[in-house]
């Protein structure tokens, strides 16, 4: 294989890495010098690699502060409207690079490294990171934090700084295995300790009622202590907050009235309240209702609550005060956005803020609450619905629990007025769940305490109005709106994929970084021989790069002319990880039946983590791992045919994968997947899809052209005609010869020899148990794939293709997801205006 340019070389020539003024570059290493010197106390005789990615860091960070400083200050000399984005994930991967790409630093900050003598990528490889998230919910909060900065909204992300972020995942004998992710090991130069700013929250306790009010008493008090991360904006000198409290005991901690005289076990019940920030739970797509859970999500509202509170109240700059305490502006001054129902808890937590402490009276405080708040749903699978326990709620929160049953109250009253006798649908809508165990449906919390409810696609929008919350749809349509997600073309685009950001800009200008949209004038040059080189050239070159990664890693020989065939999100059922894993069977016994065939070569990668307790979703990893160590060793299909399944998938590794893919992976059950992100990151990038009509996939396939993706499978519609009838695995197992063949193969151990019944659950669970009909698309899924097999052999097609995929994705940057939240939602109106550069100082 032919090395790859030097990455300094080939980036030196990219100019949306921004120009690398002689000037700069000075600057650069001497304030890199000056860090290692003064900040990390090293000279470079003893500096190890990380010391220097810390001296880099450190060095961009710089830049960050005069802005950062200066925008926060405009925030109290103009009084904005401010959007509190609240979510329980905020999945951020690295931050060095984005930072460089959006202050327009990378190319300074290359030159300036390798004055030095050091290769810039190999020290960003030393950044951990920031893994606080599971997947898609995690990563579009991350995403929208880019837009709202880069729109200039006065805008915050609030969250919690998990000490251990999601598992790092090793792959043992091709068994998932879990690691600790100690991601503040070496220390985060990213974020500023506020212990100035900690703010107590409460717990447990009871309630008294009293002639003026109710009051909390006999708390547990934790305190929230915030971290503060710069978010900066593309190229327009703002820097908003994304603020992540972490838990601390306080110094009185237990000594007060229990424990008297035990200090020492005081000292050390302190690990129990600090557990509150400890770790993110591993869960996609699924709600487990642990106490330590519902304490996390109730820490993050409260602390961020107070916030908001705070400065709603007092804005105090200079000689420019503003003191509040008229609470119906409240609405016209912030926008809470609940990212799920997560912080859910905001809405009881207002409602007691304005009650109990401001006295206001119930109905004005509802007024304000709904008005403020505003909810977007992120799933229709039930299993990932909260429901949290009744006595659980009582134990932990006994005044929330009172509110909701008030809040509860009058939604029953007002839908029992609206439709006299129906029983059935106040039952159905109550936020309390009777039957066994009674519940808190948070869902329904949401959507009664929200002016706003939004689904994250045209199609999961309409299944929210068609079925889960049909009866609220009913009863207020108004609420009910659709927010297409969107991804962040910075990162995903000119920082990941910066060749084909600049062959891109070469025949547009680079103004589509800002305005996606754009690139649908890349249609005019469909047919221009010379940009369907470029394209096809880059992806090359993003090709040979990721097999040489591979190749380090996995110790796989990769074919860079094979289709690379990508598949990375989360293990689920629903994602039909299993489908993928039939067509390749079916396509290793056709190379096997016919070895001397022109077969395309394929690559075909897997990656993703599996919850931890996801049993099945473990096994289907075991699956695939065990698939590869059959095919990648069998001599008659050689190179054209490789399955590798991609380790520790995460954000800093789609970074690689994403703009290495010729085809794209999005094949879940028809209304199963809300939206998705990762199809819209593989369009971006000039990868073709195949997938199914759900999601953003519907979108997808309009903005391209049909002819433009490989779309197969059933429609919503054909999948519930399906469940009116019954889905009978057999009838298509009896039926379709090859897949017979590929689920006796995995039942038979043709793929575990030494454990041949190592998959009976899997294969039983396909047989008579699936839930996501996996056999009922197959059939389709093999046709098209040999499409895309035929489609593959005709470079210049399949590549045209790509181009009119890049054209056609601007409408899925969270640019637009963005505004249209902010217009529609919040009652805020974006902006490309820059705020002007600060004086740093030297
Ligand atoms: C950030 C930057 C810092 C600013 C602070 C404001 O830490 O310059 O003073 O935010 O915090 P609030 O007063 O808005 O909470």
């Amino acid at each position: 294989m032919s090395k790859p340019l030097s990455d300094h070389e080939r980036k030196k020539q990219i100019s949306v890495r921004g120009l690398a003024g002689v000037e700069n570059v000075a600057d650069l290493k001497k304030n890199f010098n000056r860090h290692l010197h003064f900040t990390l106390v090293k000279d470079r005789n003893v500096s190890t690699k990380r010391d220097y990615y810390f001296a880099l860091a450190h060095t961009v960070r710089d830049h960050l502060v005069g802005r950062w400083i200066r925008t926060q200050q405009s925030y109290y000399e103009k009084d904005p409207k401010r959007v509190y984005y609240i979510s329980l994930e905020f999945y951020m991967g690295r931050t060095l690079q984005n930072t460089m790409v959006n202050l327009a630093l990378e190319n300074a900050c290359d030159e300036a490294t390798y004055q030095l003598g050091l290769d810039m990528e190999e020290l960003q490889e030393m950044e951990e990171d920031a893994g606080l998230g599971n997947g898609g919910l995690g990563r579009l909060a991350a995403c929208f934090l880019d837009s709202m900065a880069s729109l200039g909204l006065a805008a915050y992300g609030y969250g919690i700084r998990y000490e251990f972020g999601i598992f790092n995942q090793k792959i043992d004998n091709g068994w998932q295995v879990e690691e600790a992710d100690d991601w503040l090991r070496y220390g985060n130069p990213w974020e500023k300790a506020r212990p100035e700013y900690m703010r107590p929250v409460h717990f447990y306790g009871r309630t008294e009622h009293h002639p003026d009010g109710v009051r909390w008493v006999d708390t547990q008090v934790i305190l929230a202590l915030p971290y503060d991360v710069p978010v900066p904006g593309y190229r327009n000198n703002i820097v908003n907050t994304m603020r992540l409290w972490s838990a601390k005991a306080p110094c009185d901690f237990n000594l007060k009235d229990f424990n008297v005289g035990d200090y020492i076990q005081a000292v050390l019940d302190r690990n129990q309240a600090e557990n509150i920030s400890r770790v993110l739970y591993p869960n996609d797509n699924f709600f487990e209702g642990k106490e330590l859970r519902l304490k996390q999500e109730y820490f993050v509202v409260a602390a961020t609550l107070q916030d908001i509170i705070r400065r709603f109240k007092a804005s105090k700059f200079g000689t420019r005060e503003i003191v509040r305490t008229d609470f119906s502006t409240l609405p016209d001054k912030v926008a809470i956005q609940l990212n799920d129902t997560h912080p859910a808890l905001a809405i009881p937590e207002l409602m007691r803020i304005l009650v109990d402490d401001e006295k206001l009276p119930w109905e004005k405080a509802w007024d304000i609450c709904v008005k403020t708040c505003a909810y977007t749903n992120h799933t229709v699978l039930p299993e990932a619905l909260e429901r949290w326990p009744l006595d659980l709620f009582q134990t932990l929160l006994p005044r929330h629990l009172e509110i909701i049953f008030e809040i509860n109250r009058r939604h029953m009253e007002r839908v029992s007025s609206l439709y006299p006798g129906d029983v059935d649908r106040m039952r159905r809508m109550s936020l309390i769940e009777e039957g066994g165990q009674k519940r808190v449906n948070m869902a329904h919390l949401c959507i009664v305490g929200s002016h706003a409810v939004n689904g994250v696609a045209r199609i999961h929008s309409d299944i929210l109005k068609a079925t889960v919350f049909k009866d609220f749809y009913e009863m207020d349509p108004h609420k009910f709106q659709n927010k297409t997600n969107g991804i962040t073309p910075r990162r995903w685009l000119v920082m990941c994929n910066p060749g084909l950001a600049e062959v891109i800009a070469e025949r547009i200008g680079e103004d589509f970084i800002r305005d996606l949209d754009q690139l649908q004038k890349l249609r005019n040059f469909v047919n221009d021989e010379a940009f369907i080189r470029d394209v096809a050239k880059v992806k090359q070159e993003n090709k040979l790069k990721f097999a040489v990664h591979l190749e380090e890693h996995y110790k796989v020989k990769i074919n860079p002319n094979s289709m690379f065939d990508i598949q990375v999100k989360r293990i689920h059922e629903y994602k039909r990880q299993l489908l993928n894993c039939l067509h390749i069977i079916t396509y290793y016994n056709r190379i096997k039946k016919d070895p001397n065939k022109q077969w395309t070569p394929r690559t075909i990668m897997i990656g993703g983590k599996a919850a931890p307790g996801y049993h099945t979703a473990k096994m289907i990893i075991r699956l695939i791992t065990a698939i590869g160590e059959v095919v990648n060793h069998d001599p008659v299909v050689g190179d054209r045919l490789k399955v590798i399944f991609l380790e520790n998938y995460r954000v800093t590794l789609a970074e690689k994968a994403v703009p290495a893919a010729d085809l794209s992976e999005q094949i879940s059950t028809a209304g199963t997947e809300a939206s998705g992100t990762g199809n819209m990151k593989f369009m971006l990038n000039g990868a073709l899809t195949i997938g199914t009509m759900d999601g953003a996939n519907v979108e997808m396939a309009e903005e391209a052209g049909e002819d433009n993706i490989f779309i197969f499978g059933m429609r919503v519609e054909d999948v519930d005609a399906m469940d009116a009838r019954g889905y009978n695995a057999s009838e298509y197992y009896n039926r379709l010869p090859e897949l017979k063949q590929a689920i006796d193969q995995i039942a038979g151990g043709f793929f575990s020899p030494k454990q041949p019944d190592l998959f009976k659950d899997i294969v039983n669970m396909l047989m008579h148990n699936d839930r996501f009909k996996v056999f009922a698309d197959y059939e389709d899924y093999i046709k098209c794939q040999e499409k895309v097999n035929a489609l593959y052999k005709k470079p210049k097609e399949w590549t045209k293709k790509a181009i009119y995929n890049i054209a056609g994705s601007g409408k899925f940057s969270s640019d637009r997801t963005i505004s249209q939240y902010a217009r529609e939602i919040w009652g805020v109106e974006p902006t490309l205006e820059k705020l002007a550069a600060p004086d740093d100082p030297k």
